[in-house]
C-alpha cells in the first residue's frame, strides 16, 4: 500500500525488461534500482511472474521496474508465463530489450511487437565482463539497425548509460502530471463534494481526490471540503462563490441544481477520464447510451477488484439506470482488474472505471483496443453525467 506522499504506481513510468531466459534481466534490474529485488540464478527459468519494484530514478524521477520471465520460455508452464510477460507490454512506457547469444529471432519477434506497440526499445547487451560480445554487437547494428548499449549487470559497467537513455526517451504525454491544468489559477477557491462516508473506503480517500487536493495546494489556490449533505452550509461559509466545484459524480444533480450560477463544475472522474483516457472518445462513446435497446449489451469494466464506491456506482447504479432507459432485459457483463475480453465486438458499448489503478498506457491500450474493434467506449464519470442530464453543464479539463 502505498502512503500519502509517495507517487501511486499507477502514476509511474513504467519501464520493463525483456530478454531470453538466463540474459541476465533480473540481475540488470537489481544493478539498476541498486538493491537486491530480484531473485538471481544461473537457473534457466528463475523469474516466472512479473516482479514490480517503484523508486525514484535518478534522473528521471519516479519508476516502477518490471521483471519479467524469458521470453523463449516453452512448455505448458512456460507458455502460461510467456502470456505474462506479453501482458507487461500493455503497461510498458519504455522497453529494455536484450539481445543474447544464440539465434536472434526471439529479439525479432518482441521487437516488432514492440514497435507496433509503438513503445520505445532501448537495446542492450549483458554480460560484457565476462563474454566477448563483439559479434553479437555487430549483428545488432547490422541486422536490426539498432546500437545496443554494452553492459555488465555484474560490474556496473554501461548501468549510467541505460539511466540517460532512458531519461531521453520520457513520452512528452508522461511529463504533464496536472490532472486539473490551468482550470483554475493562484488564489482561487476550489469546493470539493466528496463521496458521503457510506460510499467512501474506511478512514481514506480514494487517490483521484488526495492527486487534486495535492494539486490544489500547489496551485495555492484555498481548498474547502465537503460531502453532499454539507453542501449547502459549506456554500454559505464563504464569502463569495468557488470558482470551480468538483463533485463526487453520485450527487452531480443535486450540486448542478444548487450551485451559484458562477461556480463552475466538474467531477472527480470526469477530471480521471482525461487524466487517464481519452475525453474525446468517452464523451463519443456515452452518445451510444441513446440507441441502447433491450437486446443490448454492455461490458462494464473496473480496474481495481476492491473499490466500495466504484462497484457502487458500476454494479448496481450504472446498470440500474441503464436498464430503466433501454429495458430491463438489456445485458450487463462486469469485469474487474486485469480480465477484459480479447473480443468486444459482442458489445454495444463499454463503460470503463476511472481507472485510478491504472497507468495510462494501460488505459489507452484498452481505449485503442475498442476503437479498432469499432466499439464505443465511455467512463463512468461521463456516464453518470449524461445520465443525469448534465454533460453539457459540466465544464471539462483540457484533453490530453
Ligand atoms: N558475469 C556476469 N554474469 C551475469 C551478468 N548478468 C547476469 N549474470 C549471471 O547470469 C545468470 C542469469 O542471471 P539472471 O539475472 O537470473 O537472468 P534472467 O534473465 O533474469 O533469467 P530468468 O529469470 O531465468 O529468465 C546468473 O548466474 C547471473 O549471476 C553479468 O553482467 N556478468
Ligand atoms: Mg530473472
Amino acid at each position: 500500500m502505498n502512503s500519502l506522499n509517495e507517487t501511486p504506481r499507477a502514476g509511474r513510468l513504467h519501464i520493463s525488461i525483456f530478454g531470453k531466459r538466463n540474459s541476465g534481466k533480473s540481475s540488470l534490474i537489481n544493478a539498476l534500482t541498486g538493491q537486491d529485488i530480484a531473485i538471481v540464478s544461473a537457473h534457466a527459468g528463475t523469474t516466472t511472474d512479473p516482479v514490480y519494484k517503484s523508486m525514484e530514478l535518478h534522473p528521471v524521477g519516479p519508476v516502477v521496474f518490471i521483471d519479467t520471465a524469458g521470453f523463449d520460455d516453452f512448455g505448458k508452464l512456460g507458455e502460461l508465463r510467456l502470456s505474462r510477460t506479453k501482458e507487461v507490454i500493455k503497461k510498458t512506457d519504455i522497453a529494455l530489450l536484450l539481445f543474447d547469444d544464440g539465434s536472434l529471432d526471439p529479439e525479432e519477434g518482441w521487437l516488432c511487437s514492440l514497435r507496433d506497440a509503438e513503445i520505445p526499445v532501448i537495446p542492450i547487451i549483458n554480460k560484457t565482463d565476462v563474454l566477448d560480445r563483439a559479434v553479437l554487437q555487430q549483428k545488432v547494428i547490422m541486422v536490426f539497425g539498432l546500437i545496443p548499449i554494452m553492459v555488465s549487470a555484474a560490474d556496473g559497467t554501461g548501468i549510467e548509460d541505460i539511466k540517460k537513455a532512458i531519461d531521453k526517451l520520457v513520452p512528452e504525454d508522461f511529463k504533464r502530471e496536472k490532472i486539473l491544468g490551468d482550470m483554475v489559477g493562484a488564489g482561487e477557491t476550489v469546493l470539493l463534494v466528496m463521496p458521503q462516508d457510506i460510499q467512501a473506503p474506511k478512514g481514506r480517500l480514494i487517490l483521484p481526490q488526495v492527486q487534486v487536493i495535492r494539486e490544489l495546494l500547489d496551485n495555492k489556490c484555498t481548498v474547502v471540503s465537503t460531502v453532499s449533505d454539507g453542501f449547502l452550509k459549506a456554500l454559505d461559509s464563504l464569502s463569495k462563490a468557488p470558482s470551480l466545484i468538483i463533485t463526487d459524480s453520485q450527487c452531480f444533480r443535486y450540486v448542478n441544481e444548487n450551485k451559484p450560477g458562477e461556480s463552475a463544475l466538474t467531477s472527480f472522474s470526469i477530471l480521471l477520464a482525461a487524466f487517464k483516457g481519452d475525453l474525446k472518445t468517452f464523451i463519443e462513446g456515452a452518445a451510444a447510451i441513446d440507441s441502447l435497446t433491450e437486446k443490448s449489451r454492455v461490458l462494464i469494466a473496473e480496474a481495481c477488484t476492491h473499490a466500495p464506491l466504484e462497484e457502487d456506482i458500476g454494479r448496481e447504479q450504472i446498470p440500474g439506470m441503464l436498464r430503466e432507459r433501454a429495458g430491463e432485459g438489456m445485458k450487463v457483463d462486469i469485469v474487474a482488474g486485469s480480465d477484459f475480453p480479447k473480443d468486444l465486438k459482442k458489445y454495444d458499448l463499454i463503460i470503463h472505471c476511472g481507472s485510478c489503478m491504472f497507468n495510462r498506457k494501460h488505459m489507452m491500450s484498452r481505449v485503442e483496443q475498442a476503437k479498432t474493434q469499432g466499439v464505443p467506449i465511455t467512463n463512468y464519470g461521463i456516464v453518470m453525467a449524461k445520465l443525469k442530464g448534465i454533460l453539457d453543464d459540466i465544464t471539462l479539463p483540457p484533453s490530453r
